[in-house]
């Protein structure tokens, strides 16, 4: 494949962004080579500065659930923007939107929009710690919220210690009342609830992990969290920026049958324009201003052009048999996937649940971080590298999520496993 216009794309974008990017992952600095720079794409297809195709599984790392440019929601956008693209005024878009998200999303009674999930997961913080007057949050390792300064925390050295910043520019107070523990591991958190379960603020989680690849949460775990988070006085907040309206209207809460008190949500909310949002029960969400004293705001929050983009999208989701055919698309392909993955001759297993999927580079299961941190980036590499040069576009990281879209047909979707199967026979070949 031909990449130079990519290349000399990449060599300018250097010279003014750092690393020649906006978002780190972007740069594909945990699977080698240089990124791909996109021309144009449309529906699963990506199409780069050089004229190659892919078939695309980032989905812009969730949120084009519909494929890329769908007809409904371009011409929904061609018809808004002529009206203006922000106003910094209330708009009935914002309220439409907001009904849908009420309606859908069985924890949220009031819901609030912002430009992105890190803003969403960084106020749902903020107003479970106003509305409890306590200062402590739980984590999970593996689990990522977004680059708030409270939530970039690694685990500390024993369960019960708080968390350290996990990168330079967070003094250490930021991120002191923040604890780290095992993901799916409800004897570390009974524990920690035990000895400070009554200066607990919220248990945060993804109710699905997608952010060390895609791992479920172990039977009963949601639950429990439920269950000891109500004894104790906290908030459950699940950030569903990737699940929500991913894993169906009602997202993971409602495929699991688990109710937090706070939801985040983000990407598919907004269609890929920016949108993030966060919502829960009224007696939380009123302590927000103006109508209590927690403060919260942006500039952008609900812009009517992301809003359209948003809504156009939803209405799409709620057409019957949406979710169902894009769930057994997908588990279609993550048979194809296995069937591969068990003839490499190398640990490899996938994962799923709705159209997420990962394959570790792992003999399986991966349950939490400790384990997910185990799989063979260098062979993840490989199989990321031998993908991308069949014209198929994975993540460029072991610990992040595919994505299937309604756009994906099944002939697309047996070519990616087609190419799965040639890679890892090819990465066997090479490697005796
Ligand atoms: P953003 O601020 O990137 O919109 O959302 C942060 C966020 C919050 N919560 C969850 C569960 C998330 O997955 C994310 C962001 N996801 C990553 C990829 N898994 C975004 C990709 C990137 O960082 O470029």
């Amino acid at each position: 494949m031909n990449k130079e216009r990519s290349r000399e794309a990449f060599a300018r974008s250097q010279r003014y962004l750092p690393g020649g990017v906006n978002s780190p992952v972007r740069a594909f600095r945990a699977v080698g080579g240089d990124p791909v720079f996109v021309r144009r794409a449309e529906g699963a297809w990506i199409e780069d500065l050089d004229g190659n195709r892919y078939l695309d599984h980032v989905c812009s790392w969730g949120p084009l659930i519909l494929g890329h440019a769908h007809p409904a929601v371009v011409k929904a956008l061609e018809r808004r923007l002529p009206l203006g693209l922000s106003y910094g005024m209330p708009t009935e878009l914002e309220t439409a939107l907001a009904r849908k998200v009420v309606e859908s999303v069985p924890s949220i009674d009031l819901v609030r929009f912002v430009s992105s999930g890190t803003e969403a997961v960084m106020s749902a913080v903020r107003v479970a710690r106003g509305f409890t007057g306590r200062a402590k949050i739980i984590k999970f390792a593996g689990c990522y919220h977004g680059h708030s300064d409270g939530l970039l925390v690694k685990a500390g050295s024993g369960a019960a210690t708080f968390g350290s910043p996990d990168s330079p520019g967070i003094p250490d107070g930021v991120t002191r009342e923040t604890l780290v523990l095992p993901y799916n591991d409800a004897a570390a958190v009974a524990r920690v609830m035990e000895e400070v379960g009554h200066e607990v603020a919220a248990i945060l989680l993804e109710p699905v992990a997608g952010n060390m690849g895609l791992v479920p949460p172990a039977g009963g775990f949601l639950e429990f969290l439920r269950d000891v988070t109500t004894q104790r006085g906290a908030l459950l907040i699940f950030d569903e920026v990737i699940t929500g309206f991913r894993l169906g209207m009602a997202g993971a809460q409602g495929r699991f049958g688990v109710t937090p008190d706070l939801t985040c949500l983000g990407k598919v909310l907004g269609g890929g324009m920016p949108v993030g949002a966060f919502g829960g029960r009224e007696d939380v969400m009123r302590v927000l201003s103006p109508l209590g004293p927690v403060y919260q705001a942006g500039t952008l929050s609900g812009n009517p052009v992301a809003m359209q983009a948003g809504l156009s999208t939803l209405e799409e989701l709620e057409k019957p048999g949406f979710f169902e055919d894009l769930d057994r698309k997908t588990r279609g392909l993550v048979e194809g996937l296995a069937e591969a993955a068990g003839s490499a001759g190398f640990p490899v297993c996938v994962q799923s649940m709705g159209s997420m999927f990962t394959l570790f580079f792992h003999e399986g299961p991966v349950v939490d971080f400790a384990s997910a941190d185990r799989c063979d980036r260098s062979r993840y590499a490989a199989f990321h590298r031998g993908m991308l040069d069949k014209g198929i576009y994975l993540p460029p990281s072991q610990l992040e999520t595919c994505f299937v879209s309604g756009a994906h047909t099944e002939q697309d979707l047996e070519r990616t496993a087609a190419a799965a199967r040639e890679v890892l026979v090819r990465m066997q070949e090479e490697a005796v």
